[in-house]
């Protein structure tokens, strides 16, 4: 997977040094590329943004500075280009795994009030946005969208953790216990000390499934439920006026 990145704030992604994004990049699973906007300013102030048109606060991006950082960057008709931004579909896991298919993403980040709509309409493929809220710049967008990309590219993950996480089945994660057996009086749940795989199997699945109700049952109405899941759901939802 080949990301490129056109940003004012290549520092920022000094971030994707460490941990499994780092160890990725220095074993050539992923690439990151980073552009600096600035460096195709034709002015000698080195200015990259302007007034907007019609007026009102902030500065926006120049169409032609952006253009020529993007032109800059070598690359295949099959590149996706991404905005982030507020104004685009929200990612989750499903959308993750669909840009985990593509060859090169290059990621337009924007600061200030934005980009001159121009030259979004000319580069942009599509616009992404990581929640609804606004932030001051694309850049953590951009991070947060190659690490959850990442993940699915294959050896960056030992194998096997990829599927089995939260979102993956469209459930959220069962609770993981590690060593002391005892925490603060507190035992590890007995199943998981019995060496009884498919009985472990068993009770994380329901974990996951009880996990899911009552933290974000709305994910349970956007996903098809076997009947075994349906049966376990309804044992929850007696217990539940029980107690
Ligand atoms: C993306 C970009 C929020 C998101 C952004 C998001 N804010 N929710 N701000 O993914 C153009 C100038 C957009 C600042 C940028």
């Amino acid at each position: 997977m080949k990301f490129d990145v056109l940003t004012l704030f290549p520092d920022m992604f000094n971030v994707l040094k460490e941990s499994i994004i780092g160890r990725a990049t220095r074993n050539k699973q992923i690439e990151i590329r980073i552009t600096n906007i600035r460096d195709f300013s034709k002015d000698k102030h080195k200015k990259v943004d302007d007034t907007p048109y019609g007026g009102g606060a902030g500065m926006v991006l120049k169409p032609d500075v952006v253009y020529d950082a993007y032109v800059s960057i070598p690359k295949e008709k099959s590149a996706k280009v991404i905005y982030l931004s507020p104004q685009g579909k929200t990612l989750n896991q499903a959308k993750v795994e669909e840009l985990a298919k593509e060859e090169h993403l290059i990621l337009l980040c924007g600061h200030y009030e934005g980009i001159d709509q121009r030259v979004i309409d000319t580069i942009v493929d599509e616009e992404i946005s990581i929640g609804d809220y606004v932030l001051t710049g694309g850049e953590l967008p951009a991070m947060v969208l190659m690490d959850s990309v990442s993940r699915y590219v294959e050896g960056v993950l030992a194998k096997e953790s990829v599927g089995e996480e939260s979102f993956s089945e469209g459930l959220l994660e069962y609770p993981q216990y590690t060593r002391p057996e005892v925490f603060m009086g507190k035992k590890v749940p007995e199943v998981l000390l019995s060496g009884h795989h498919a009985n472990i199997r068993k009770w994380r699945k329901e974990k996951s499934l009880f996990n899911t109700y009552q933290k974000r049952p709305e994910l349970l109405q956007n996903r098809k439920l076997s009947e075994e899941e349906k049966l376990v759901i309804q044992r929850f939802k007696k217990e539940s006026k029980e107690n």
